[in-house]
């Protein structure tokens, strides 16, 4: 029996083989279709998995992204003396600002610590072994302002870090960039990678994590990676939310714990996932 014509068409412009009939799925229903295979959460696991690293597409969705943005303006308004210059080997890292304790500073970002999907794939990077590593960290980097920190990778320990775009990041607003595939090397970048000033040179092969406003980048932190120059005229705004597993403390890489989780932020959650993930050995 030859195929069937299809019954009818609406126009829209995803075509579903349904047995012998060919439809076409209007608008409201673009919404229960499957994601690109490119873009589901298992695929996105195995590429962190394989190459270190991956981003999620519309991590944070809207109205929240809107409310995190707005927050977010506001305790860079109004935090005055919490910002903190975070200039290692950058000539003018010093016009970057950090917003430490991020979690302390306003509960309202407590959601970004398991924000589904991109929590569970970290769950998953972490082999479900998860607890948070830091506070929640906010950072501005401002239109022309020179990479603030030159090729690395966060060790010692194996943390899988979330990166929250609050802004669209094109390849000129200073993304970060990474090597895929190098979280797999035994050794990190060779001093070479960096100029004597501490400014990242170009890697062949380096990616740019290049995104939209509410996406997710997922790393493994022994990864190599860099930040890059912003030569744009907009600021970057992002969120750290850095994972580990529970047997390591806190990173408390400045010795000052500033951006470890507090007593505070852990004594406050009442949802068992975020309990768990606050059950730190090393509070503030
Ligand atoms: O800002 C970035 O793009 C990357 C920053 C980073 O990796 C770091 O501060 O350790």
């Amino acid at each position: 029996m030859p195929p069937r014509e299809p019954t009818f068409q609406h126009g829209g412009s995803h075509p579903v083989t349904t047995g012998h009939t060919r439809v076409r799925l209007v608008g409201y229903n673009r919404a229960v279709q499957p994601l690109p295979e490119s873009q589901s959460a298992p695929w996105l696991s195995q590429q962190l998995d394989r190459i270190g690293y991956c981003l999620v597409p519309g991590a944070i969705p809207q109205p929240l992204l809107a409310e995190l943005q707005e927050r977010f303006d506001s305790l860079l308004a109004n935090a005055g003396k919490q910002m903190i210059p975070h200039a290692p080997g950058s000539t003018q890292g010093a016009a970057c600002i950090e917003l430490t304790g991020l979690f302390d500073l306003d509960p309202a970002f407590d959601v970004l610590m398991d924000l589904d999907p991109a929590f569970g794939m970290a769950e998953r990077a972490l082999n479900g072994d998860i607890t948070l590593n830091q506070g929640g960290l906010g950072h501005l980097l401002p239109g022309g302002a020179e990479a603030h920190c030159g090729w690395h990778r966060d060790g010692p320990n194996p943390y899988v870090r979330l990166t929250w775009l609050l802004d669209d990041v094109e390849s000129d607003r200073g993304p970060t960039a990474l090597i895929p595939g190098s979280h797999h090397w035994a050794e990190g970048p060779p001093s070479w990678a960096n100029a004597e000033n501490g400014q990242p040179h170009h890697i062949p092969g380096q990616v740019l994590a290049t995104g939209r406003a509410g996406d997710c980048l997922i790393n493994h932190t022994k990864i190599w990676h860099t930040n890059t120059p912003n030569t744009s005229t907009k600021g970057r705004k992002v969120i750290w939310v850095v994972f580990k597993r529970s047997c390591f403390k806190q990173w408390n890489d400045r010795g000052d714990g500033k951006y470890t989780l507090s007593r505070a932020v852990a004594a406050r959650q009442t949802v068992p996932r975020r309990q768990q993930l606050c059950a730190v050995d090393f509070v503030r």
